[in-house]
């Protein structure tokens, strides 16, 4: 789906009229679209094959239009001609976290900032603190923004490069030519982000497949094109590699190009060790040169004297060890899974009904479902008061009977006080099926108080998960300051499970503390996060995450029976 690109430029269009000082009304009218086109159900390219677009609230003929030449040419001329109007380093300035089109117009008009590093200058020369509007704080927050940026620039999260990578492939399986393909790199990886996209692929006509490679649709540019490597840039800036081999080399290119490099750093030399040369044509005697093996990846770790490791795991990170002493871990599956703990629904911020999620669950084929709105606190996310925690309960209850096949229990998504409290009392936190509970506001604490306030809030005797447990935003916002191996002491001793979030920009736990947790022995759920049903997908990247972070079937109640997960939560 093209939803989050449209959406992202239309956004793009909102910022750049902010930045030219355009009236409030029409940068507004984009925003909303935007939204809306974020949180749309069907697929965006479908509404306009179908010329619908003008049914979709707040889309008049001229969005209309630029929608459809954006969906149909990956490109907008008005958007080109806007970004000539704006200096082009305030539209760099605009990718800053926390940096919206106000303050860069603040910048640039008082400071006349029109670059990263002058902004990076004037702040550190506390420069910035002398406009209005700014402080000292907003000053060190724009120096992390820029610090994340850094870390990130280039990068896209992961569920983009998959969609991207999985429609390029659908398209490549067309060609005729092409006897076998693979994803390979960090998307075979499943890491949290992606710098390039990596696709090898088979066949004894490796120019026709170069020639089909460089003709789709979504290629904006295509930077090589060679008789068995090419390179292409996407229309949303992702760079593509393609690579053909033939046949007995095709397992050792998998390899190799599936990395980590660090990964194939080691590999290699283990295989040096047995005697061997490994290379992305294979594995040789190193004396004689012979060809071993390379058909396959199996027998590439075979002969050189291992288990085969699974995709995920090959980040240098013990995993060499345990494939010589076949003590890898038996990896939780894609398909494994029973249900969603975290979903949310119209009664607070989400955008679909109970009856809709429950449905759409049951497509998936889940036996059960949660539904975790936020707790009454959370004003600004339409959190339940007490009155309509007791109303929903009674939907929930009377939904069920519709989806004997379905259990939707009725959890929340209760926040945590600063003080470590939580925002419901005893007695309404124990008509829910589950609690879980989770940081939402407040999160420049210092690290000992962040750390207290929450392992109070998980000693409470009706809390059963901990949500997103470090709240980073992948890209956006860093963790909060946590002692996490107090986070993950106070799980195991309160028994409580830690989360992995499943949204794409937080994947949190993420995978390094998800395998340090496990061997402490603290158990784990997956929660998409959905705020609409779209989202319910994102499944897969936690199921990713978790096995980049060695977990197995029996640590992820997720894939436990709707009879032992209610022994489990106590309802
Ligand atoms: P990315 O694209 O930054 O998200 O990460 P990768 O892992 O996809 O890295 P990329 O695209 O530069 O290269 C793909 C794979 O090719 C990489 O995972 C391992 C392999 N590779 C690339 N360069 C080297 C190298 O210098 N040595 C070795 N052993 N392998 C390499
Ligand atoms: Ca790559
Ligand atoms: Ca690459």
């Amino acid at each position: 789906m093209k939803n989050q690109f449209v959406a992202d430029t239309l956004y793009m269009i909102a910022d750049l009229l902010d930045l030219k000082g355009d009236l409030f009304f029409k940068t507004r009218a984009y925003r909303m679209a935007a939204q809306t086109i974020e949180a749309l159900d069907n697929d965006i390219e479908t509404i306009v094959q179908q010329g619908r677009l003008e049914s979709i609230p707040g889309i008049g003929e001229a969005l209309a239009k630029k929608i459809t030449e954006l969906v149909q040419t990956g490109k907008l001329e008005y958007l080109e001609r806007l970004k000539k109007e704006v200096p082009t380093g305030l539209i760099d300035l605009l990718s800053i976290p926390g940096l919206g089109p106000k303050k860069v117009a603040a910048l640039y008009k008082n400071l006349g900032i029109t670059s990263i590093q002058e902004l990076r200058k004037a702040a550190n020369n506390g420069e910035l603190r002398t406009l209005e509007g700014f402080g000292e704080i907003t000053e060190r927050n724009i120096l992390r923004g820029i610090q994340l940026l850094e870390k990130t620039s280039g990068r896209v999260l992961l569920n983009v490069a998959y969609e991207d990578g999985n429609r390029y492939l659908s398209y490549l399986q067309k060609c005729k030519k092409i006897s076998k393909i693979n994803i390979a790199g960090s998307l075979r990886r499943m890491k949290e982000t992606i710098g390039d996209l990596d696709i090898l692929a088979l066949s004894n006509d490796p120019e026709a497949v170069m020639e089909h490679f460089v003709h789709y649709s979504e290629v904006a540019e295509i930077l090589a094109k060679g008789p068995t490597k090419s390179s292409v840039l996407l229309h949303d800036n992702l760079q593509v590699d393609l690579r053909v081999v033939e046949e007995k080399s095709y397992g050792a290119a998998l390899q190799y190009f599936t990395g980590s490099k660090e990964h194939n750093v080691t590999l290699r030399g283990f295989a040096i060790k047995k005697g061997y040369k490994l290379n992305e044509y294979g594995l040789f005697d190193k004396n004689t040169e012979a060809y071993i093996a390379g058909k396959t990846e199996e027998e590439v770790y075979k002969k050189i004297g291992m288990q085969y490791i699974e995709p995920e795991l090959r980040e240098n990170r013990g995993e060499f060890e345990a494939a010589k002493n076949k003590t890898l871990p038996t990896l939780v599956t894609y398909d494994g899974i029973n249900g969603d703990f975290h979903v949310h629904s119209i009664w607070s911020d989400g955008s679909d009904s109970i009856e809709t999620i429950a449905s759409v669950a049951q497509q998936r084929g889940y036996s059960f479902i949660g539904i975790t709105d936020h707790s009454q606190s959370l004003k600004i996310a339409n959190g339940l008061t007490e009155e309509r925690v007791q109303q929903k309960l009674h939907e929930i209850e009377k939904i069920g009977k519709n989806f004997p096949d379905l259990r939707i229990f009725c959890g929340t998504e209760c926040d945590i006080k600063t003080d470590g409290t939580l925002d419901y009392s005893k007695k309404i936190l124990e008509q829910f099926d589950f609690v879980y509970i989770g940081i939402h506001t407040a999160f420049k604490m210092d690290k000992e108080s962040m750390t207290q306030r929450i392992v109070r809030a998980m000693d409470n005797e009706q809390v059963n998960f901990m949500a997103h447990p470090t709240g980073r935003l992948i890209g956006k916002r860093d963790p909060y300051e946590v002692d996490i191996e107090q986070i993950i002491d106070a799980a195991k001793e309160t028994d409580t499970r830690l989360e992995i979030n499943s949204f794409p920009d937080r994947l949190d736990l993420d995978d390094v503390h998800i395998k340090q947790a496990k061997d402490h022995n603290v158990r784990f759920v997956l929660g998409t996060d959905s705020h609409s049903i779209n989202h319910l997908d994102f499944m897969r990247f936690g199921v990713a995450t978790a096995r980049r972070g060695w977990l197995e079937k029996k640590d992820i109640l997720n894939t436990s029976s709707v009879q032992e997960i209610e022994k489990i939560i106590g309802t």
